[in-house]
């Protein structure tokens, strides 16, 4: 199965992309703060890339529950730096934009991105033609509602049907819009107007979204359902064994790509879900 990124091509039968993420925020969830000096980002960006990421995620907007959007010009103030830098120093980093604005995607894609990370997978009209345009890479992830709403209501008859269903309705959206089925992955938006049970529920369900065809990028990294599976009460950074865990699942169960705070130990943990994939299929025949 291969991902057209502009002019990258990831071949993913046999190999897992470790996506690092780099929020440019005041207010995000796990690392909120830390890295709003575009300085501090671009070095951030660094230690990543040497601990073996394979895409950045910038994210200039936090996606936490209850948070608001972000205006689009705000987030490009936000990025705008970064990008330059990364583009100077990096030119052939992967560089993904985590935006639901078309306007953030396009500007991100002029200053070398090559993929747009879209949790809302397209409700701006105008992004389809961005991503169409520059034939980026495009993550088209599974969320009910918005940010602000999405967790008044995380009950589903089947969530992982239902998210099966709504991910295979905005992949044929995207291929009508003009973005052809091989630049796009899917994301079952781990978190995202779910419950820890239903987050919990897709997990162990991964195959069946794998089977709509196309890369699964899976983002469980320091998230709340961990913590309420292992009862940790500290910040997220404390987090770290449950993600590599729910890391390793993911990918034993299909995931192509994973979305995370912690490149260095998710890269090796990936590594030893994607032998025991291998070794699964032998033995299989
Ligand atoms: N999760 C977050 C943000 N963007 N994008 C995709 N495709 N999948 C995810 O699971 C996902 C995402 C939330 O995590 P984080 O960026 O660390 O926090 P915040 O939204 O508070 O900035």
């Amino acid at each position: 199965m291969i991902w057209r990124c502009r002019d990258v091509t990831f071949e993913l039968d046999a190999r897992v992309l470790v996506m690092g993420i780099v929020n440019v925020t005041p207010d995000s969830f796990s690392d909120g703060g830390r890295y709003l000096d575009p300085g501090a980002a671009l070095a951030r960006c660094r230690e990543l890339l040497a601990e073996g990421a394979d895409v950045l995620d910038l994210g200039a907007e936090s996606t936490r529950p209850g948070s608001a959007a972000v205006p689009a010009g705000e987030q490009w103030r936000r990025l705008a730096p970064v990008l330059a830098g990364l583009a100077r120093e990096h030119p052939a980093a992967v560089v993904s934009v985590d935006t639901r604005s078309a306007e953030v995607a396009e500007r991100s894609l002029g200053a070398g991105a090559r993929v747009v990370n879209d949790v809302s997978a397209l409700t701006d009209p105008a992004m389809a033609g961005v991503v169409s345009r520059a034939g980026a890479g495009l993550v088209l992830m599974h969320m009910r509602g918005t940010p602000e709403t999405m967790q008044h209501d995380t009950v589903y008859a089947d969530v992982t049907r239902e998210v099966a269903g709504v991910l295979a309705g905005r992949l044929a959206a995207a291929a009508a819009a003009g973005v052809p089925g091989d630049r796009v992955a899917l994301d079952p938006g781990i978190g995202f107007g779910k419950s820890a049970e239903g987050s919990l529920e897709i997990l162990a369900r991964l195959p069946e979204l794998a089977a709509l065809g196309r890369p699964l990028l899976v983002g469980t990294s320091r998230k709340s359902f961990l913590a309420r599976l292992t009862g940790d009460e500290g910040p997220p950074a404390g987090r770290v064994a449950a993600s590599l865990a729910a890391a390793a699942i993911a990918v034993l169960h299909g995931a192509a790509i994973l979305r995370v705070h912690d490149v260095a130990a998710t890269v090796r943990a990936a590594k030893v879900a994607l032998a025991a994939r291998a070794a699964r299929r032998v033995a299989a025949g």
